[in-house]
């Protein structure tokens, strides 16, 4: 059994009763695991940054018309690992979504580097068997190694198709390697729509995500989705990403059609202000359409 302790800040600025960790039904974690970024650092001051921005947040859903925050949202303190082991943090992480969720909470962990979403997963299946996952990513992370490392967050896709999971679909890709895309044409595990693709013909994408989707999905957001003109300081960016209401459609869609079990949000880094509140304003969107559709 683990205990759950309040972080130092807190993701919103919203009256103390409803950051309590006993009563909220959303439960934030900070993750600043940074150990195998590959060009561009910064990602492990990301989560308090975002926590820092999300307290200028408006409390009210303009388009779903409630105030998320009732339903109550608790920041956690980080889970403890020992500095410089991937592999200690992860273990930790899945045990802190297992708890969770063994609560009957909503998971939203903001990293850090990509590689949390796997434990992220890990700690998900220990409740629900039928679970696919949703990524939305520019990069397909499908390596079976990198860097003489296969916990690289540049493999973290590929270890989750390892997992006894159904489907994984990948939304907004357009960097892969030879290798990946064998791999990709490889097997029926994961579906690749491609940046260009989608922004060719979103309503098509977003009227056929679903079906691509088993009853329980976990979402994991890469911020270097977004085109790097809304959201420059991720890890690793890349021309030619989606927009906001490109990707608020496609959460919209899944949201009100699938149990949506867990959210992460990663690779962003810290140093530009207006990122982190487009994050911040983006788990705010996640909670809301999770008890909204709920
Ligand atoms: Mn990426």
């Amino acid at each position: 059994m683990i205990m759950f302790y309040t972080h130092y800040v807190t993701f919103g600025d919203f009256p103390e009763e409803y950051k309590d960790i006993e009563k909220a039904r959303a439960i934030i974690v900070p993750v600043p695991l940074e150990e195998t970024s590959t060009y561009l650092s910064g990602t492990r001051f990301a989560p308090d940054e975002v926590i820092l921005a999300s307290r200028a947040l408006e409390w009210f859903d303009e388009s779903l018309e409630f105030e998320p925050f009732r339903k109550g949202i608790a920041t956690i303190a980080s889970p403890l690992w020992e500095r410089g082991n991937v592999t200690s943090c992860l273990s930790q992480l899945e045990e802190t979504v297992e708890e969770i969720i063994r609560q009957g909470k909503f998971p939203i962990v903001i990293g850090g580097e990509h590689t949390i979403t796997f434990a992220d997963v890990r700690g998900v299946l220990k409740h629900y068997s039928d679970l696919s996952c949703l990524i939305f990513d520019a990069h397909a992370d499908l390596r079976s190694s990198y860097d003489r490392s296969s916990f690289s967050h540049a493999c973290v896709t590929r270890r989750i198709s390892e997992l006894d999971i159904e489907s994984i679909v990948e939304v907004g890709i357009r960097s892969l390697s030879l290798e990946e895309n064998d791999y990709i044409n490889s097997t029926d595990k994961v579906r690749v729509i491609k940046a260009r693709d989608f922004l060719r013909d979103p309503k098509f994408f977003i009227e056929n995500i679903s079906s691509m989707l088993s009853d329980n999905v976990f979402i994991s957001i890469d911020m270097d989705v977004f085109d790097p003109s809304l959201v420059p300081a991720v890890g690793t960016p890349e021309p030619g990403g989606l927009l906001w209401y490109n990707v608020i459609d496609i959460l919209e869609e899944v949201f009100a059609h699938k149990n949506v079990v867990g959210c992460d949000v990663v690779e962003l880094l810290w140093m530009d202000k207006t990122s982190c509140f487009i994050t911040a304003r983006l788990i705010y969107k996640l909670i809301a359409y999770k008890f909204f559709y709920e």
